[in-house]
């Protein structure tokens, strides 16, 4: 018989959650980044084999928050607490506990929900460390099992799905086996987009943008996408778009070079800036094209 259930993926930002995400499922689902702060939304993908489906969560850091949308954030995640059977605590093992993990497990303690820990990007660090790190953190918070993994070089996921398959509480299938995903297909292209700004600018850009569709069309051999770019200010603008415009080329470079990947056609895809300064603005702006939410 088929075991089913929920297993969300959480803990502070840049610990390597959504490349679990990706590497468990082999596909590129979540974009990630060397930046804090990269996933913005729940993103679930289904994974699939002869005794299990298990519905991995993706979740965004929990980070001290520094503003509205660190604070969003932060309530999205623990939102999904509740709906798991498992949860995945993710601590970046080079960098090793610390007291935004503290923080995170003292509100996980208040819940009824079995918590592994999962050390992760074992890949960066000696054998030594890594019985250090497990010594340090095996009696912080009562986990039911500690695995160490890389995600980047494939090591240990086999004995966490293993693990994770322990803990998976319905009988028979939640999902048909086609269903990879929650996330729409005009999600997945503004994502690819905000992935190469986040991973072809400097730091103080990635808060301030947001992406998203605004015209998709697709026919037999290929598809033809609008995609906006939003920032708050004329600066970062300037920064997006690049001396003579090269740095937006560049980004739709990137982005067409994956995205054609995915589809598996010719992408034409045009980017382009607009500098929207407050919700307001926003909101206003996007009611005008007929869309209601921003990133989705
Ligand atoms: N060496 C190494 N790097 C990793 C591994 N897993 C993730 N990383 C890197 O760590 C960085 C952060 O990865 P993400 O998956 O975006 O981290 P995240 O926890 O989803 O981050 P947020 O969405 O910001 O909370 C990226 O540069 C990844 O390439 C790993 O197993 N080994
Ligand atoms: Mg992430």
């Amino acid at each position: 018989m088929v075991k089913s259930g929920f297993v969300s993926i959480m803990g502070r930002a840049n610990v390597g959650k959504s490349t679990l995400l990706n590497s468990l499922l082999e596909r590129h689902l979540a974009i990630t980044s060397n930046k804090v702060g990269t996933t913005r939304h729940i993103i679930e993908g289904i994974y699939n084999d002869d005794d299990s489906q298990i519905i991995f969560v993706d979740t965004p850091g929990i980070t001290k928050p520094l503003d509205k949308l660190g604070t969003v954030l932060n309530q999205k995640s623990y939102g999904s607490i509740s709906d798991s059977d498992l949860i995945l605590f993710l601590v970046d093992a080079e960098k090793g506990f610390g007291k935004g993990d503290k923080f995170i497990l003292d509100r996980l303690r208040e819940e009824d929900v079995p918590v592994v820990l999962v050390l992760s990007k074992i890949d960066r660090i000696s054998k030594n460390k890594l019985l250090e790190v497990i010594q340090q953190v095996k009696d912080v918070f009562p986990f039911k099992e500690v695995v160490p993994i890389s995600s980047l070089k494939n090591e240990n996921l086999e004995e966490l799905l293993k693990v994770v398959k322990e803990y998976l509480p319905v009988e028979g299938k939640i999902f048909d086996d086609g269903t990879v995903t929650n996330i729409s297909q005009n999600f997945y292209i503004s994502e690819i987009v905000r992935e190469k700004v986040l991973e072809l600018t400097e730091k103080e850009v990635p808060h301030a943008i947001s992406t998203l569709v605004e015209e998709f069309h697709e026919d037999r051999d290929k598809i033809v996408v609008r995609v906006l770019i939003i920032v708050d200010r004329d600066s970062l603008k300037k920064i997006i778009l690049g001396k003579g415009g090269r740095m937006i080329k560049q980004i739709g470079v990137l982005a067409r070079k994956d995205l054609e990947e995915y589809f598996g056609k010719k992408v034409y895809l045009e980017t382009f800036v607009k500098t929207l300064k407050n919700w307001r603005e926003k909101e206003k702006y996007l009611q005008e094209l007929g869309i209601r939410e921003l990133d989705s």
